[in-house]
This record gives C-alpha cells, sequence and structure tokens, in this order.
C-alpha cells in the first residue's frame, strides 16, 4: 500500500466515524416497542444518547431500547418483530436512526404545519391520558373542526388502524350543555361533527371520544381508550 492510500483511507475511516457519531443526536422513536428475539446486548446508559452511542459502536445494531429511569440499554439487530414476540414493555421506549427528526420529541410525528402527533397504543382513563400527554409537554388531541379531523384520520391512516376509538381533549360543560376544548373553543350538540344519536350520555358520558370514521362521541371518563397526544412546535 503506497502512502498516499493509506493516508485516504485513514480519512475516510476518521469521517465514517463523525457521521456515525453525529446520528447519534437524531433518532426516531418507534414507540414502547421491545424486541426479546433479536437482542444484540443490554447494557446501561444515562441517556437516550448515550445507548444510541452504544448501538453504533455494535456492528448490525440498528435500533435500541431506552427504560428510564432504571438506565437500561438494549441494542437490537432488527426493527422487524418475529415469532410473535412482541410485547410492550412499559415505560420502554424504541429508537432508530434517521435523518431530519421535525418534531422537539422524536417519538412525534409531523402531520401538519405547527402539528406534531403521537399516538399511544396502552388504553388509560381520561384523565390518565390528559396527564401522560402534558408530561411531554402535549395535550390530547384537539378535533374541534373538519380540517382537523381529517388530519387525526390521516395520521391514524399512517399507523395501519382505521376506526379507533381515541380520547380527544374536551369534556362536557354542564350536563346537557355544550363541550369545551382545552383551548376555549365551543362544540354545540346540534353539531354534524358528532357520530350519529351522539351525543348520548349513554353511562354517564362526560368526556369527548372519536367514534366510528373519527366523529365526535360523548363516553364514560372513566373508560380505558387509546389516545394521541399533539405537541405544538414552538
Ligand atoms: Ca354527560
Ligand atoms: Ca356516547
Amino acid at each position: 500500500m503506497n502512502r498516499t492510500v493509506a493516508v485516504l483511507l485513514m480519512l475516510c475511516a476518521v469521517a465514517n466515524r463523525a457521521e456515525r457519531t453525529g446520528l447519534a443526536t437524531r433518532y426516531g422513536c418507534l414507540d414502547n416497542r421491545e424486541f426479546s428475539d433479536n437482542l444484540l446486548f443490554e447494557s446501561s446508559a444515562v441517556s437516550n444518547t448515550e445507548c444510541g452511542l452504544k448501538c453504533l459502536s455494535h456492528a448490525g445494531c440498528v435500533a435500541f431500547t431506552t427504560l428510564t429511569p432504571s438506565g437500561i440499554c438494549r441494542g437490537h439487530s432488527s426493527v422487524s418483530v418475529a415469532n410473535s414476540s412482541f410485547s410492550p414493555l412499559s415505560g420502554a421506549q424504541t429508537w432508530t436512526f434517521q435523518d431530519g427528526v421535525p418534531c422537539p420529541n422524536p417519538c412525534y410525528q409531523l402531520m401538519a404545519p405547527g402539528t406534531c402527533l403521537r399516538f399511544h397504543q396502552i388504553g388509560k382513563n381520561h384523565s390518565e391520558a390528559s396527564n401522560h400527554c402534558q408530561r411531554e409537554g402535549a395535550r390530547l388531541y384537539n378535533m374541534k373542526s373538519w380540517e382537523r379531523r381529517d388530519v387525526l384520520k390521516k395520521f391514524m391512516d399512517d399507523q395501519g388502524l382505521q376506526n379507533t376509538l381515541l380520547w380527544l381533549d374536551a369534556v362536557e360543560e354542564v350536563e346537557g350543555g355544550n363541550w369545551l376544548w382545552g383551548d376555549g373553543h365551543i362544540t354545540p350538540r346540534d353539531s354534524s361533527m358528532w357520530h350519529t344519536f351522539e351525543p348520548n350520555d349513554l353511562g354517564g358520558a362526560d368526556c369527548m371520544q372519536t367514534l366510528g370514521d373519527y366523529y365526535l362521541d360523548d363516553a364514560p371518563c372513566k373508560t380505558l381508550v387509546q389516545y394521541v397526544c399533539e405537541m405544538p412546535i414552538p
């Protein structure tokens, strides 16, 4: 090997290392997934970024799972779920590397200008779901307009899900009255956005959810329902 080739190889190695290291701060979230059949390593890490760097330093590592505050860091050789071994691990998040994550939290997906959304598949009652969103700096989804209904439908289509019941960021102002959204917007009881025969106050329903092809429905607040959080981009 002559000297020029050796120097070039060395420069390439340095550049490659820098590129892979840089990627560790740009990752997207695969949401609460734990892969048990493609585990490359288990270690500990104080942050998602540190875990990402460990993954990058392992050949064949394409995704990593972090569990806080225990600091568990797992590297995975694949993001596919084989042998039906997929099971959501409470509190865990799985990440994969990608460029240009546009939302402040990489678990969120940019769906409309200024609007980042995240689907939570583990059902909670309305107040717990709302609190969960707020802990992430977000709110339950606001579906006060047809335009916003179309954004939500597109987002759920992207998840491969149709006609999913989802908590929304509205409650009944007074029994038999109008419905109040978190931003102060009012949806009257005779709005065309309600599903047929809704609101019907079945079971003392005071919280808003989606029904059918993303129409409005009143539902009992204690019901366990999946939800979408919405994070505004500052
Ligand atoms: Ca009611
Ligand atoms: Ca109802």
